[in-house]
């Protein structure tokens, strides 16, 4: 395999493009000949994580489950793509801490620096509520989902992310053009 394993974390609000970002990365490393596999958190809550809500104990479950899975994939030599809102600052700074950028695993085939880079999808909560493609917004300001991220329930802005991602001139970039923005970055690194 001529690729070493890492995770590739993409964390923002509801609807700001995370899924499509993970397809279109994992598109355009298949076309380099790079293996990758998404853990995309509305995916992972109909199996793994079923028995989990969005109470705030419940997320930090759901993004430490998903931190332990992602280091199994990269351990395998995987590109592991994360796509979760993973809201709470706590919780993304515990899942680096889980996949420091040192060689560490002494039982490991393939772990050898492996690390995990965030990207953020800073898209504002008025373009996400516009969007809005499941619904779900709407049913948060009628009061109807509670707890909702961005609405009612608070979303951390990432401090330290390798990658963000914004809008330019008020216009979101092409799917490929933000994945062309991380396969770059894995490159260089
Ligand atoms: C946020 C919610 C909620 C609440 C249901 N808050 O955009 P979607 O619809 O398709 O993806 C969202 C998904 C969030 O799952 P995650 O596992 O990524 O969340 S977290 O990282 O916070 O654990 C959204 C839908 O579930 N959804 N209720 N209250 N998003």
């Amino acid at each position: 395999l001529n690729q070493k394993g890492c995770v590739v974390w993409i964390t923002g609000l509801s609807g700001s493009g995370k899924s499509t970002l993970a397809c279109s990365l994992s598109n355009e490393l298949y076309a380099r000949g790079k293996l990758s596999y998404i853990l995309d958190g509305d995916n992972l809550r109909h199996g793994l994580n079923k028995d989990l809500g969005f109470k705030a104990e419940d997320r930090t479950e759901n993004i430490r489950r998903v931190g332990e899975v992602a280091k199994l994939f990269a351990d395998a030599g995987l590109i592991c793509i994360a796509s979760l809102i993973s809201p709470y600052r706590k919780d993304r700074d515990a899942c680096r801490a889980m996949l420091p950028d040192s060689n560490f695993i002494e039982a490991s085939l393939f772990l050898n620096g492996s690390h995990l880079d965030y990207v953020f999808m800073n898209m504002p909560l008025a373009l996400c509520e516009e969007r809005d493609p499941k619904g779900l917004y709407k049913l948060a300001r009628a009061g109807k989902i509670k707890g909702f991220t961005g609405i009612d329930d608070p979303y951390d802005l990432p401090l330290n992310c390798e990658i963000e991602i914004n809008q330019k001139d008020g216009v979101c970039p092409m799917p490929s053009a933000m994945a062309g923005e991380v396969v770059t970055y894995l490159e260089d690194k």
